[in-house]
Parts: structure tokens; sequence; C-alpha cells
């Protein structure tokens, strides 16, 4: 495949969808469209392939990173919380129908790993990758290789004697509701600015987070042994959060704790990742 031709990358979050032209230089173009929850599939695809009409003929495939399981190109809700999807939605199909271009589909915090492993702190070594956002995603690089199918999906992991999801305990969306518990109505950026500022409630809060996402480290650590866990997201990367996790991961015996660090491609990680595998697939179909 001709190396200049663009790919269009997509990540369709729960809140918005960013859209950009990636060539093997990086990104040449990008926009952003809301995903509006109670749309639906067949709309949020048609709001990209209007978006990306002034780029018709700068690319020859897609490449797609969404929230939710992806299986054999169908697409399907693990935590309707964040996005609503009907199970088994023909993703790729749907694409390739609308476009007339091949089309790959990846979760879209694996594909951020991906990002992250080839062209952020990964530095091309293996890593497992969280982002504390909205939800909790995650993804694995292992032996150079990603894995795919429903692995990262750390966010779903039980939490709590009650069997709840980890990410309605860590997340953005989780830190809002505690702090409403307890008679203060701010979202997750004022409970760090309060923490920051010394109030002991706002700090219980994000302590009680980073202590959640330092179990799972560990737990990661025990399991996978990988080099480096790089966390990313807005809270994963909020002031504090992440020195806050790294005192707080404690493996057994004599174990040094698992490096931990900071993401670097920010919201372009899933569109880096995503272009690469994309062109990766096109390339192998001698595209
Ligand atoms: C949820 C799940 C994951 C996703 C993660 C982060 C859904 C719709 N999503 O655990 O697939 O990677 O949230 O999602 O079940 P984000 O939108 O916050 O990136």
């Amino acid at each position: 495949m001709d190396q200049d031709n663009a790919i269009l990358a997509v990540d369709i979050g729960g809140t918005k969808t960013l859209m950009a032209l990636v060539k093997a230089s990086g990104i040449v173009a990008e926009a952003t469209v809301p995903t509006r929850r109670e749309d639906g599939p067949d709309t949020w695809l048609g709001a990209v392939a209007t978006a990306a009409a002034p780029w018709r003929g700068q690319f020859r495939s897609i490449g797609l990173a969404v929230t939710g399981y992806v299986h054999n190109g169908l697409w399907s809700a693990m935590n309707p919380a964040t996005l609503g999807i009907p199970k088994d939605y023909p993703l790729v199909a749907k694409v390739e129908r609308l476009f007339g271009l091949p089309a790959v589909a990846f979760n879209d915090a694996q594909a951020a790993s991906w990002g992250e492993h080839i062209l952020g702190a990964g530095l091309g070594k293996d890593l497992v990758f969280i982002t504390v956002s909205t939800g909790v995603g995650g993804g694995i690089v292992l032996n150079g290789r990603l894995l795919e199918g429903l692995a990262g999906h750390f966010g779903l992991t039980a939490e709590g004697d009650d069997n709840g999801f980890l990410e309605d305990r860590v997340s953005g969306r989780w830190m809002a509701t505690e702090a409403r518990r307890l008679g203060y109505e701010v979202d997750a950026r004022q409970v760090f600015a309060a923490a920051a500022t010394g109030e002991a409630w706002a700090a219980d809060i994000v302590d009680g987070s980073a202590r959640r996402v330092a179990r799972l480290c560990r737990n990661i650590q025990l399991m996978l042994d990988p080099p480096q866990i790089v966390i990313g997201g807005g809270i994963g990367l909020a002031d504090g959060f992440i020195d806050r996790v790294r005192n707080l991961v404690a493996p057994p015996g004599q174990v040094a704790p698992v490096s931990i660090c900071r993401a670097e491609l920010g919201v372009h990680a899933g569109i880096l990742g995503i272009a690469d595998l994309a062109r990766a697939k096109s390339v192998q179909a001698g595209g």
C-alpha cells in the first residue's frame, strides 16, 4: 500500500467521537463530533461520514477504536452506563458499506495501548495500559502483540462484596457521586482541586480511587509481570493521582513494585494506535 495514503482513524468514546486523517508521518487533519448517547450507532456513524466528507479520496481504509467489546467485527456494550450499544452491532460491515472501503475495529483502550506501545510511553516495549476516565479501560501488549477481544477490560472486574464493576468505584463518575453523597455538588476536577487545598473529604475520595487502581496494578503485576504499567485518562493523569497509586502498590514478599508511568499521547493515543493497526491489516491484505 502507498505509505503516503492516509487512514481514516475514528475513536468513538462515551461522550465524543474524535476523527483524524493519519499518514505514516502522523496526524494531518482532525475533527471532533459529539456522541449523543440517545442516538445509537447508525447515527454516530452517519455523523462520522458527514464530518469525513471533505477528506474523501485521501484515505483507502478505516480504523475504528470504540468503547465496548469488539469481536469478529461485531460491537457490544460491556457497561451500558458508559455507552448503550445494541448487542452484536455489525460495526465493520456497516462502515465498509458506508464508505466502500476496508475497515478494522478494536476496543478504544486496546487501540490506545498500541499507540502508547509504538509511539508513546511504551518505547516499543511490552506494557499494560490503564485509562481512568468516564470508565476504566485497558489493553495488554505482550511479546510485541496486542491482546484482543475482552483482554484489558479492567473496568468490568469485580469490586466490593456486591461484585460491582471496578470502574463504578474508581472513575470520574464515581468521584462526583461520592462527593454528592457527602453533600458536595462538584465534578471530579473539583474534587481534585479540593484535595489539593487539603480538604480531607476530597483527599479521601481521591485516595479511595487510587487505592483500587493500586490494587489492580498489584494484581496485574502478579498475573502478567509486565515491564511497565502505563496510566492515562483524565483521572489517571490528574495531579498527584499516579504518585498516590505508586505509593499504594504493595506486591507481596521482597518483590519490587511494577514500574508505573504516565501515558504520553493523551487523546491521540487511540487514533494513532488504530491507524497503525489498520495500516498493518491493509499491508497484510496487499492494499
Ligand atoms: C467500559 C467499556 C470498555 C471501555 C471503557 C473505557 C463499554 C461501552 N465500555 O469499561 O469497553 O474501554 O469503559 O471507555 O462497555 P471510555 O469511553 O471511557 O474510553
